[in-house]
């Protein structure tokens, strides 16, 4: 049948790693979800709709991707209900590493979803959501590493 994949996130804002990580993604799966997450006791920078629209915008020019919303729900239910078996991260680093190991043990406990470990594109191994939102704030440039929707969105233009 179809295998499907997961790739779960924040996206606030989404950048070229996640995007490098989830056009590898649809590689190795029929179809790849990517799954928009929103921590309600978290603070964000973009509404849940606006990291929505950036993350459909963004990737509108690859096939076999479906973008959806998964509020602050449990990601393991969120894969059993879309019929995912897989969910792809990208890891930056060993502290990537071991802040996803226990997380990827505890999401198969709860519904047997494997974790698949994508190792970051070097140019993207110091890129994080976090670090765009600073440097752009503080007037840097951070036009390589976003995909238009984002970048006119954080205001830096073009
Ligand atoms: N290069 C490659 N990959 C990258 C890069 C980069 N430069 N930056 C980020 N990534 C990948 C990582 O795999 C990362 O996990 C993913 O992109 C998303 O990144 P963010 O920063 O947008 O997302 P996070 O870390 O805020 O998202 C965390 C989740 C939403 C995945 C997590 O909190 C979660 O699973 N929440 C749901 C609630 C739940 O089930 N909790 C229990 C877990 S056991």
């Amino acid at each position: 049948g179809m295998r499907r994949a997961v790739c779960p996130g924040s996206y606030d804002p989404i950048h070229k790693g996640h995007l490098e990580i989830i056009a590898r993604a649809t590689n190795l799966f029929d179809e790849v979800v990517v799954a928009v997450s929103t921590n309600y006791s978290k603070k964000y920078m973009f509404t849940e709709a606006d990291r929505l629209e950036m993350v459909r915008e963004s990737v509108s020019g690859l096939a076999g991707i479906r973008v959806e919303g998964m509020g602050d729900g449990l990601l393991a239910g969120f894969c059993r209900e879309v019929g995912a078996e897989a969910i792809v991260k990208g890891l930056r680093s060993s502290l990537d590493y071991q802040y996803e190991v226990p997380m990827a043990a505890m999401n198969r406990h709860l519904t047997g979803v494997e974790t698949v470990f994508l190792t970051a594109d070097t140019r993207y191994t110091h890129l994080s959501s976090t670090l765009v939102k600073e440097v752009q704030a503080l007037g840097g440039d951070v036009s390589d590493f976003l995909p238009k929707a984002a970048l006119r969105r954080l205001g830096t233009g073009r």
